[in-house]
């Protein structure tokens, strides 16, 4: 068969379009239009921002980003030296010509110079971010020069990002820039993005677009569901069978130690966190590829059936191996905490096998197979808090009454009664994130985003001290139906809305500013190579490319 050409399909597509089209009526509705809001193209929007109407020019001949004097931070921080050119590059759309810089003399109105100061003793240049992270930052953009101040280096990163944000294009292309000051911190400390890499392999590529993506929106946590029933594409040192066997395939669907170490920095140099996720003792179907009699052999009648159920949570070897893999993933994730999953665990292969029938009488827990579950957790808790991790657990750790350790994170992720779940999880006192309104796997007609926008997260009953115990949230794509094909148009800009929530103040919930924010934002995100979806009819001055 000869093979069409490209041309040839798309002449063919675009024939059967417009057969259908033709028979379409215009809907009767109001569409809305683009229009510019008073804080530009700002998203997520600071906490204070003031645009003057004086506005500056700046040419990419003339402008740089400089250390000043005094900073705690200077040329030896590479972390900010890198991002000095990555935003050098979003600004004028390409790499810093060297020779050029320096000959011209700067016009009246142009700004030359953006000085950015670290000011805390720690600059925290060569460390990671954590929860506690000091993450504002203050924006002054003026002539003759621009001054970012920030405590840390991850204020100054989200300061670099903000900057960028209000360089616009006049009517004839200049680059331009009104003279703004902004004073600018997080609503809450947790803003996440889940993946996950088991239901499809993701390639490195897609998970560094994705980090980019999330800096540019100011996400600080990447949740990396990395392993699931479906696959186990951790290459771990201690075990290689779990990959070698578990991964849908040993070598080209695995992620190296040297892959994750760049995830993790690539990560760091945008002021993100990256949490893993070895969710047990559910969801382990390929784990039990590569480690003999991890998991519970099921029963059908007094004969084994063949199939496997949980983490077998009765013999010593399985908490022999959870010691040994816990520490590994310790040392590998730099973080400070570690997901532990627990979510949906099926007790149904655990009720058929004898072994486990006597061991839950031997325990007393008659047929309360949830006392079994708590027992399994309660132990690789224990496991875990040696490695000196902290830990965050899907709710129904929680709600099986495990007990757990007083700081431990709480994730709320069950749809419904989800404000009934962050009331009981905080008056137990633990603090918690929420993803429950903010699965971005489900998708559907028109502008969902304004759904995820218009969640406020502290809308639950509950006391003043409750409230304090939400650290923030994490919209969740799950990879049931989302590779590398499709990862980044299905997030992006979607999780936009969720950024915003997280980030600005509680009173940010005008949905036309947002909408007109967001447009240009997502346009934004498309010139810079990321294909965003649209939210809806509309162009970008500049088109994906
Ligand atoms: N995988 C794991 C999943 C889900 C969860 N855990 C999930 C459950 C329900 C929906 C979407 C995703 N696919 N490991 C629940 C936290 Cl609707």
């Amino acid at each position: 068969m000869r093979a069409l050409s490209v041309s040839a399909l798309l002449l063919l597509a675009l024939n059967s379009c417009r057969g259908t089209q033709d028979n379409l009526l215009d809907e009767d509705v109001i569409e809305p239009v683009v229009q510019a809001s008073k804080y530009g193209s700002l998203w997520p929007l600071p906490q204070k921002v003031q645009i003057s109407e004086v506005p500056l020019k700046l040419s990419g001949a003339t402008f740089e980003f400089t250390d000043a004097k005094g900073s705690t931070a200077g040329p030896s921080c590479s972390l900010l030296q890198s991002a000095y050119r990555r935003y050098y590059d979003y600004i004028f759309g390409g790499p810093k010509k060297q020779k050029m810089s320096r000959n011209r003399r700067a016009g009246p109105l142009e700004l030359t110079e953006l000085q950015v100061s670290i000011t805390s003793p720690d600059s925290q240049c060569d460390g990671y971010p954590s929860v506690t992270s000091d993450e504002s930052y203050e924006l002054s953009v003026d002539v003759p020069v621009a001054v970012l101040k920030a405590p840390t280096v991850w204020g100054a990163l989200h300061g670099l990002e903000t900057f960028s944000q209000l360089v616009y294009e006049d009517d004839y292309g200049a680059k331009t820039i009104n003279s703004t000051k902004v004073s600018d911190f997080p609503r809450f400390a947790h803003r996440g993005i889940l993946l996950d890499s088991s239901r499809h392999f993701l390639p490195i590529k897609v998970l560094l677009a994705n980090l980019e993506t999330m800096a540019m929106n100011k996400f600080n946590v990447f949740h990396w569901h990395i392993v699931d029933d479906q696959s186990f594409p951790y290459l771990s040192r201690t075990f290689p069978q779990l990959s070698q066997q578990g991964a849908y395939h040993p070598y080209s669907h695995v992620y190296t130690p040297s892959d994750v170490k760049m995830v993790i920095e690539f990560a760091r140099l945008r002021g993100i966190r990256v949490i893993p996720e070895f969710d047990t003792p559910g969801h382990t179907q390929s784990w039990g590829k590569g480690q003999m009699d991890l998991l519970t052999p099921c029963f059908s009648g007094a004969t084994p059936s063949g199939s496997f159920g949980p983490v077998n949570p009765i013999l010593n070897t399985t908490y022999d191996f959870m010691s040994r893999f816990f520490k590994e993933v310790s040392d590998v994730f730099p973080d400070g905490y570690v997901h532990l999953g627990g979510d949906e665990v099926d007790f149904t292969c655990w009720k058929s096998n004898p072994d486990i029938k006597k061991f839950m009488d031997r325990q007393g827990f008659g047929q309360d197979y949830s006392k079994l579950e708590s027992f399994y957790i309660q132990k690789l808790l224990d496991i875990v808090t040696t490695t000196k991790k902290g830990y965050i657990i899907w709710q129904e750790v929680f709600d099986n009454g495990v007990k757990l350790k007083p700081d431990t994170v709480v994730h709320v992720w069950m749809g419904s009664g989800s404000d009934a779940e962050m009331n009981k999880v905080t008056t137990a006192g633990y603090t918690t994130i929420l993803s429950a309104p903010w699965y971005l796997d489900y998708i559907s007609y028109a502008q969902d985003w304004q759904k995820y926008y218009k969640v406020e997260p502290l809308n639950f009953n509950g006391t003043e001290e409750q409230k304090k115990l939400v650290i923030g949230g994490e919209a969740c794509l799950w990879g049931e139906y989302v590779d590398a094909t499709n990862l980044t148009p299905r997030l992006w800009p979607r999780a936009s809305a969720v950024a915003e929530r997280l980030w600005s103040a509680k009173d940010v919930t005008d949905i036309n500013d947002a909408y007109n924010r967001l447009s240009a934002h997502r346009c934004r995100m498309v010139e810079r190579g990321i294909p965003a979806e649209p939210l809806f009819s509309s162009f970008c001055r500049h088109e994906y490319k």
